[in-house]
């Protein structure tokens, strides 16, 4: 038998409006068919863990329980099979990757000194000159000023997709 079990009943062409969300070649399916190349695995809650590993080492690793108390997320998202079946408008709830990964300690450490330690401001949308180093306050102002680089001839907003490199950019 297939490995493509059932579900591909009710396949039809996009309506006019879900028409922009459908790859090229795929059909909207209202089912969820099912496509396993193996026996279902059902292994029971209390034994089911969950592992980040680096190495062959374990860096992290969760109980069911565990992980059910992680922060979750609810998302809508439209999914195509390769064997051309589309569904969309579909609702998942869980951990994102970044959640686990922060969880088994990358990054995370101290910032460095060089690089503004202990406390640095972060504003990743502006160059890079713009994410001041060795912050010990903020002070609230009416207008803007020129800072240290900006005195120099940099500019005033720093947008790297509008390329604001110098004053008059
Ligand atoms: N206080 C302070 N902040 C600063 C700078 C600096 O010289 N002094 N250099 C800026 C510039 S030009 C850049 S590119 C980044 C460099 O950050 P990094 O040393 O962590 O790579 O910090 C910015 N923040
Ligand atoms: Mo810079």
């Amino acid at each position: 038998m297939s490995p493509v079990s059932r579900g591909f009943r009710h396949l039809h062409r996009a309506s006019d409006e879900d028409a922009g969300r459908l790859p090229p070649g795929q059909y909207v399916t209202e089912g969820f068919p099912v496509l396993s190349a193996r026996p279902t695995p059902r292994t029971p809650l209390e034994e089911w863990t969950f592992a980040i590993t680096q190495g062959g080492q374990t860096r992290k690793s969760w109980t069911w329980q565990e992980f059910r108390a992680l922060p979750a997320v609810t998302i809508t998202a439209d999914i195509h099979c390769v064997t051309r079946w589309s569904k969309l408008g579909t609702q998942w709830r869980g951990v994102p990757v970044d959640t686990l990964l922060d969880l088994a300690g990358y990054d995370g450490g101290p910032l460095q000194a060089e690089h503004g330690g202990p406390a640095r401001l972060l504003v990743p949308h502006l160059y890079f000159w713009k994410n001041a180093k060795w912050v010990r306050g903020l002070d609230l102002r009416q207008a803007d000023e020129p800072g240290f680089w900006e005195k120099y001839g940099y500019h005033m907003y720093g947008d790297p997709w509008r390329e604001q490199r110098y004053a008059g950019d």
